[in-house]
Parts: structure tokens; C-alpha cells; sequence
């Protein structure tokens, strides 16, 4: 398939200034007229062709006259008309089956037909799914919208922009108006039909605008959305504290879907959310998934800015606006919560999920140089490692600078279309600092590692450290610049004054570091005796730090760093090479520094309970399984249930059982930090304690499953009880599964805890819930609840070692593909990595791979996928 590559990119021949749409709505068959007024570029005479697919052309008239079959060519993919000139008015009539479109892109029915709503989903090609158009982001259109609909089928009509009038029309039918003042590119285009119920807010922005916030829904569903209306809120004001940024129209719209293929989409003016990323209450709502709710509504809503008003010129600037928007609401959710804690979170989830891509056949820079279907760089790598490269430069210019810099950018920006440069140079700009050696973070792939050696010379109270980098790939690639921020410790656990040659820092105790070559020596004076280095701190850049700690030095950041994430980290280290004492059967001088430090945080009130519980669980499976060559996941499971039971065993049963009652004595559903501290300690103490005394352990679930008094603590005790096979885990599940039965979101949980059974019965398990009546390959929740949990949240039990898990992948995505190619496509990843499998492992997923790419009529989509990761 063919390759479309940044350096081909070339500004738009044709661009249309206003579009005035009118859509006949229906469930079988909308039909739409699109009236195009079109600009020519003079500098190029390129025929007029316009992005199109799928669409049944019903009538087409340039400049008021109907074209006759000769004067236009529509094939496949792409409109072509003879005659256009600059100024010339195009209007075309097409006819769309929003039933019939499984893709979830374009317009499409959410729900029954007799009940569901019909919607779109533009971004990042789906306008061309909905009538013909220039169908790229920098070509930016006024856009008027008029729904016509049936009144009873269709009671809440709704499009972008500020509302421009309604009315009744003959036979039952009514219309909407909308009309939007921004100039936007066409994937933010969206409108919304059906029975929907509201909650409404007046809000007035700083800058005086009064906006009516209104949160659509399923009437099912309307008393879940509170919690998103006040994070939406949150949101404004902080925007506006922070980042000085007001919204800009007269309302603002959020919808809420069961049918979605992402997590949500910032169209202006009316963000579409996947239901599980906007309703929430505490009988069905974990605390991790309400911070989730906050961060994804928070996401959303900064997008008016950072990817409305000013967009990407094309898809390979997706970072511009995805990476900054996601640095954006890091440093929202971490002024909302406990910031160490999101930063735990967010580094977790960069190593989980964008690490291995990074380190595989799937990996592209942050700024990719060519794809074939966009949809699949909707990545870990866009996102999460664009969002590093923000906090690099937010960090390198201070929080006044950054400010400054993205003041300009916005100004500078604002209703253009911009690229990655753009931004490096606003932020460089404003500062008068050049900031273009950022620029090789952007453009290549792999994860750097960055080595440390710390030398101290006794005589000369001296203490050097070397600092070198290597990212495998191509020799000649020029080192990037890697901030390190830093501290040294004195083997008493106090940090030391900080002296260094022409470095200069806030705080006499910390500083960061620049590394700019390949190698670089930094040497700190007045440093009587050999200190420990406490590096990247706060993680302050995205590299693999290679340093040769001891376990002492490793415990005694653990007892002592005051930066909670390096504190956490220092853990982290030190459990990986406790979880390497057990496999390679060495000394267990890690672990036992490991047990060690714990046991003592573990009776240190000082220590939040929320941190406590991320310091007593080691690194997951697929972090540990990074650091191996040949993996064979079920070892690895193992290893790591082992290596938590030692640590429980050093704690000890009474501790635990202790620490659990205190913890369950607390009862409340609040959603304060204290709260959902005890929830995550109590539940890492009942985890703990099943590892020591199973029967005590899930005699207590049970009884915190029937009494539990939200979500949270229900869930919790619900997989104890099924990943631990316990006698009173069908009983749980019945119970669930009843109760839930009309809780689309709460069922998702159920079928997911079931397919992260550990080894080889979860297949079996998997198949079983296949025939479950509410399992559907139709539903992308339900997809990613069931085989998404079972190949990317179970390595033990879907790398079976007779290959069975492969094969069911292969098979359902042959499936899944004919309905839905993104899903299918992201689904398909969890093959990633399979060449550093264990060789009867890596034989059968080859195998599997290779038979799924035999399959005939793929998806541009899948076939991109299997392509790359067979490579
Ligand atoms: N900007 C949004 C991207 C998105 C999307 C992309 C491809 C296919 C479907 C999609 N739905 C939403 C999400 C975001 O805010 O990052
Ligand atoms: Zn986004």
C-alpha cells in the first residue's frame, strides 16, 4: 500500500473558505447537501479533487449548473471536477448509511436502532466519509450546519458552533442551525442526534464570555455525568490560570457514547467521550477510572486551544497538539492530585506501553517520516513520549519561560495550521534561546540509554560524575540534549550542598544537568565522602538510566530520596534486581535490601498510604519482561508471584492482617486523597496477605465483596477472589454479572477481570465468555474488555506455549477487521515484540502472524500493522 511521506508534503492546491451543510437525518440513510465555496492557490494549477470515500453521489453543480457525467471523475477514493475556478461554488448531494458503518468513522448509529443516536467521528479521516472536501488540517473552513431530522425519532439536534436558530417543519420533522466563527479544519466537524438527555452549568470565562455547559447523555446514564461537569469546570479555570487560555463560544457540548473507537474527541464545540471516559458514580466507578474521567475530560477541553485554534499542518505534526495536550493535562491532574503520584502513574504507563514500542518493529520517532494509514499513529509514542519532550523544554526554560513561550506560540499560531518548528520556535523566541537540538528527539526512534559513573576523589574532595548516552540505530546520529536533574546523598540518608563549575541552581541541594555530547564529565567540589547519586530525578528525561547502584545504595535512596518519584524509582530498581536474584538463583543480597527497606517504610507513618502501596508493588510483568532476552512470560509471572511473596513473608501475616482491618475500618465513599489512599494500601494488603494465607485472604475478599460500598473496593476484592481460583469466586461473579447486567461499563470489568486470569485456564475462560449473551465483537468497549485484557493485560495467559493464544488473536482480528479496521489494528499490536520471545513461543506467533497475513482483504489498517511487526 502506498506510503504517504512528510517530506512529500506540499500546501493545499485548493481550499474552501465557507461550507454551509444540510443534512436529511436518518437511521438507514442520512442524506447531505454540501455546499463548497472554493480558493484556488494561483501559484499552482492542479485540477480541483476532493477527498471522498464511500459516499453515494446523488447530484453534483458547479456555479449553479449541474455537471453532466463527462465534466467529473469519481473512483474509489477521490472526486475530481473539470472547470473549477478560484471563487467557484461546488455543491454536491449524497446519500450515507449511518446504520450500516460497524468502523465507528464518518456518521454512524451508536446503540439499537430503535433507541441509539447517530453521530460522527471526523478526526483524522472521517470527514471524507461524509461528504467530499479538501480533507485535510490545514485547510481551514467556516463551517454552517443545518440538521433536519424527525422530531419524536430525533428530539436533540446538535453541531459545533453557536446555535443560529430551530424550527418545526411539515410531517412531525424539525431543524437545528448551528454556525461556527472559528475557522477549523475538517476533522473537527461534528454533530450529535437522538433521544439525549442534559445537565447544564453556567459558567462565565475569565475574560467575561457567558457559556452554558451542557453534558449529554443516554437518560440511563444522566445522573453519571456530575463528576465530568465539575473536572470540565476544574478544567476552564485552570486553563485560564495556568495557561491564560478562555474558551470561545457560547456553549460547549460534551456527549457520551457506548460506541466509540478511542477515548474521546475534541471536536469544537462538541466533545464526543467514550462513555467509560465521562460518566462515573461510585457504585460503578473505580477511583483510578474517576482520575481518568478528570484527566480525559481535562485532555478534551485544553484541545480548544492546543489543536483548535492552533492545529497541525498536517498528520505528522499529530504531536504538536497530542503530546502538548497530554504535558497539559499531566500538570492539571497533578495541581488536582498528589503530583508524585501522577507522575508514578504517567511514567508507568510511558514504560508499559510506549517502552516496548519503542524497543520493537512498531517503533517510529514522535514525528513519524511516513505512514500508510494515520489511524495506527495514534500511538504511545505520539502521546506519552511526545508529552516528555514537552516537560524537557517546559523544564529547560523554568516555569516563567514556558509561560512566556507558549503565550507567543498561541499568539503567533492562533487560527493557523503549524508544525513542530513553529512550536520550538515560539518557545525559543520568547526566551532568546535556540531550542532546535530538541528537534532530534522529535525525529528518531528508540529509546536512549543514558549510563552514569560517579568517581570520588578522596584527596581532592572531588566527586565526579560521567554521564554518556547511546540510542541503538545509526552511528552518525548527533547526541540529543538530555536534562538530568540530580542530588547527592551522603550514606547518612542528608543531601549535600550542591557545587558545581558554572552551573547555577534554585535550590542549593538539587540541580539539572545538561547533556549535550556523547560523553560528559561533571565534577562537584567540597564533597568529603563518596556520595549517592540520585538521578533523572522526577524523571527528567525519557531514557533507561544505566548506573551501577548497589542494593545498599539503591535501599538507602528508598528509605531516604525526598523527590517521591525517585524514591519510588530507587524501589523499582532494586525489586528488578531482587526479582534477578531469584531467577538467576544468585545472592539475595537485593532482596533482602529490598524486604529490608519496605519492612521499615512499611511502619513509617509518615509515608502516605497512596505511595506506600506503589512502593510494594515491584515493576509489572511487561516491564520486567523489557530487561530479558529470551522471554517467556508464564517464568515471568511466576518469578514476580514469587518474589511478592517474599516480601509479604517479611512483612508478615499479622502486619498485613493488621494493616488491612485499619484500613477497612474506614468505610467512606469520598473521593478526597486520603480516602483513595487507604482503598489502594488496603487492597495491596489483601494481595499481600493472599500470598501468605489464601484462605484468610479471600475469606476476607468475600466479605469486603458483599460490603463493599463502591466500585473501588468491590473490584478489588473481586480479583483476589478470581485470580486467586478461590471457592467463593463463581458465587462474586454471579452476583456481578447480575447485578451489572444493564451497566454497560461495570459488565466491561467483569469480562476483564475474568481474561487477566493468570496462565494457561484463561484462554479456556476467554472462550467460555465469548458465548456470554453480552459479548459483542461489535462493541470496541467490549472487544478491549475481553481479548484486549487477554493479549495486552495477561502476558502469562496469553503466551501459552502451545501457541493457542496466538491463534485465537489471528482469528478473532480476521473478524474483527471486517467490521472494524482501528480496533482490529490496535488489537493487532499485542504481537508487538514476539521476536524477543523464547524460541517455541516466537516460532508459533510467527506462525500465526504469518497465516493472519495470508488472509486475503485486510484492512489498510491491519496489513500495516502485521507488516511492520513481522518485519
Ligand atoms: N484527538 C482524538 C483522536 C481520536 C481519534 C483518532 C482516530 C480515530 C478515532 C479517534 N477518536 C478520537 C483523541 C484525543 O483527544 O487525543
Ligand atoms: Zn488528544
Amino acid at each position: 500500500t502506498a506510503l504517504i511521506r512528510l517530506s512529500d508534503y506540499r500546501a493545499p492546491a485548493w481550499r474552501v473558505e465557507t461550507v454551509e451543510l444540510d443534512f436529511d437525518l436518518g437511521i438507514d440513510a442520512s442524506e447531505l447537501s454540501a455546499r463548497l465555496l472554493l480558493r484556488r492557490d494561483p501559484s499552482q494549477n492542479a485540477p480541483l479533487r476532493l477527498d471522498g470515500e464511500n459516499l453515494q453521489l446523488l447530484s453534483i453543480a458547479l456555479d449553479g449548473r449541474q455537471l453532466p457525467a463527462t465534466a467529473y471523475r469519481y473512483a474509489g477514493n477521490g472526486l475530481e471536477v473539470d472547470g473549477a475556478r478560484d471563487g467557484s461554488v461546488l455543491e454536491t448531494r449524497v446519500r450515507l448509511r449511518p446504520a450500516a458503518n460497524t468502523a465507528l468513522e464518518g456518521l454512524y448509529l451508536s446503540g439499537s436502532r430503535e433507541a441509539g443516536f447517530l453521530l460522527t467521528q471526523c478526526e483524522a479521516e472521517g470527514f471524507r466519509h461524509i461528504t467530499f472536501f479538501t480533507d485535510r488540517p490545514d485547510v481551514q473552513s467556516r463551517y454552517s450546519v443545518t440538521l433536519r431530522a424527525d422530531r419524536a425519532r430525533f428530539p436533540v439536534l446538535l453541531a459545533g458552533g453557536n446555535p443560529d436558530g430551530s424550527g418545526e417543519l411539515e410531517g412531525g420533522r424539525h431543524w437545528a442551525r448551528f454556525v461556527d466563527p472559528h475557522p477549523k479544519p475538517s476533522y473537527l466537524f461534528a454533530l450529535v442526534a437522538g433521544r439525549l438527555e442534559k445537565i447544564e452549568r453556567d459558567y462565565v470565562t475569565a475574560e467575561g464570555r457567558a457559556v452554558q455547559l451542557k453534558i449529554w447523555a443516554e437518560a440511563d446514564a444522566i445522573d453519571r455525568c456530575h463528576y465530568a461537569m465539575d473536572a470540565l469546570e476544574r478544567s476552564m479555570r485552570w486553563d485560564e490560570q495556568a495557561y491564560g487560555r478562555n474558551y470561545d463560544l457560547d456553549v460547549f457540548h460534551v456527549v457520551a457514547t457506548h460506541d466509540f473507537n478511542m477515548g474521546a474527541m475534541e471536536n469544537k464545540g462538541l466533545n464526543i467521550f467514550n462513555a467509560k471516559c465521562l460518566l462515573a458514580d461510585p457504585d460503578s466507578t473505580t477511583d483510578d477510572e474517576y482520575r481518568h474521567v478528570e484527566a480525559v475530560v481535562a485532555h478534551e477541553y485544553f484541545h480548544n486551544w492546543s489543536g483548535n485554534r492552533v492545529t497541525c499542518r498536517d498528520w505528522f505534526q499529530l504531536s504538536l497538539k497530542e503530546g502538548l495536550t497530554v504535558f497539559r493535562e499531566q500538570s492539571f491532574s497533578a495541581d488536582m492530585n498528589s503530583a508524585p503520584l501522577k507522575r508514578i502513574e504517567d511514567v508507568s504507563l510511558l514504560r508499559r506501553a510506549q517502552f516496548p514500542e519503542d524497543a520493537g518493529p512498531l517503533a517510529h520517532p514522535v514525528r513519524p517520516a511516513q505512514y500508510s494509514e494515520i489511524n495506527n499513529f495514534y500511538t504511545a509514542t505520539v502521546y506519552e513520549k511526545g508529552a516528555e519532550l514537552v516537560r524537557m523544554l517546559a523544564g529547560a526554560l523554568g516555569k516563567n519561560g514556558f509561560r512566556r513561550g507558549m503565550d507567543r506560540y498561541f499568539e503567533r499560531n492562533d487560527g493557523r495550521a503549524a508544525t513542530l518548528e513553529n512550536f520550538l520556535a515560539a518557545l525559543g523566541d520568547a526566551n532568546g534561546t535556540d531550542l532546535t537540538p530538541y528537534l532530534a528527539w522529535y525525529g528518531q526512534a528508540g529509546t536512549p540509554r543514558l549510563s552514569a559513573r560517579g568517581r570520588h576523589d578522596a584527596a581532592r574532595h572531588e566527586y565526579t560524575l560521567t554521564l554518556a548516552q547511546h540510542v541503538a540505530g545509526p552511528e552518525s546520529r548527533p547526541p540529543l540534549p538530555i536534562p538530568v536533574k540530580l542530588a547527592l546523598f551522603t550514606h547518612h540518608g542528608d543531601m549535600l550542598p550542591l557545587h558545581l563549575d558554572g552551573q547555577t541552581s534554585k535550590s542549593p541541594n538539587e540541580l539539572v544537568v545538561a547533556l549535550t555530547q556523547a560523553e560528559q564529565d561533571f565534577v562537584f567540589t567540597d564533597v568529603v565522602t563518596a556520595p549517592v547519586p540520585s538521578l533523572l530525578r522526577g524523571f527528567s528525561a525519557p531514557v533507561i538510566l544505566e548506573c551501577e547502584y548497589t542494593p545498599d545504595e539503591l535501599a538507602l535512596l528508598l528509605a531516604h530520596d525526598v523527590d517521591g518519584f525517585n524514591r519510588w524509582e530507587a524501589g523499582q530498581q532494586l525489586a528488578a534486581r531482587a526479582y534477578e536474584n531469584l531467577r538467576d538463583d544468585t545472592s539475595a543480597d537485593a532482596l533482602h535490601a529490598w524486604c529490608e527497606a519496605l519492612a521499615s517504610l512499611f511502619d513509617n507513618p509518615s509515608i502516605d498510604d497512596a505511595l506506600l502501596a506503589d512502593l510494594l508493588t515491584p515493576p509489572g510483568e511487561v516491564e520486567l519482561a523489557e530487561r530479558e532476552t529470551a522471554i517467556d512470560p508464564q517464568r515471568i509471572h511466576q518469578l514476580r508471584q514469587d518474589l511478592q511473596q517474599r516480601l509479604a513473608e517479611r512483612l508478615g501475616a499479622d502486619a498485613l492482617h493488621r494493616r488491612y482491618q485499619a484500613l477497612a475500618a474506614h468505610t467512606s465513599i469520598e473521593l478526597d486523597a486520603l480516602s483513595q489512599a487507604r482503598r489502594r494500601l488496603k487492597r495491596r494488603a489483601l494481595e499481600l496477605l493472599y500470598l501468605l494465607d489464601s484462605p484468610e485472604a479471600c475469606r476476607l475478599a468475600a466479605a469486603q465483596y458483599r460490603s463493599a460500598p463502591g466500585m473501588t473496593d468491590r473490584l478489588a476484592a473481586l480479583t483476589v477472589l478470581v485470580r486467586g481460583n478461590a471457592t467463593q469466586a463463581s458465587a462474586a461473579l454471579l452476583d456481578y454479572r447480575e447485578r451489572y447486567a444493564d451497566n454497560a461499563l461495570a459488565l466491561d470489568k467483569w469480562f476483564a477481570v475474568q481474561a487477566q486470569l493468570p496462565g494457561e485456564p484463561a484462554l479456556e475462560r476467554v472462550l467460555l465468555l465469548e458465548r456470554d449473551a453480552a459479548f459483542t465483537l461489535k462493541n470496541p468497549n467490549r472487544v478491549q474488555a475481553l481479548l484486549g485484557a487477554f493479549v495486552r493485560g495477561n502476558p502469562s495467559g496469553f503466551h501459552r506455549i502451545d501457541g493457542a493464544g496466538y491463534r485465537l488473536l489471528a482469528e478473532r482480528l480476521t473478524k474483527l477487521d471486517t467490521l472494524n479496521p482501528q480496533v482490529a489494528a490496535r488489537l493487532a499490536t499485542a504481537f508487538n515484540g514476539w521476536q524477543r520471545l523464547e524460541p517455541l513461543r516466537r516460532e508459533a506467533a510467527r506462525a500465526a502472524i504469518v497465516e493472519l497475513a495470508r488472509h486475503d482483504g485486510l484492512s489498510r489498517n491491519l496489513t500495516e500493522i502485521i507488516g511492520s511487526v513481522l518485519n
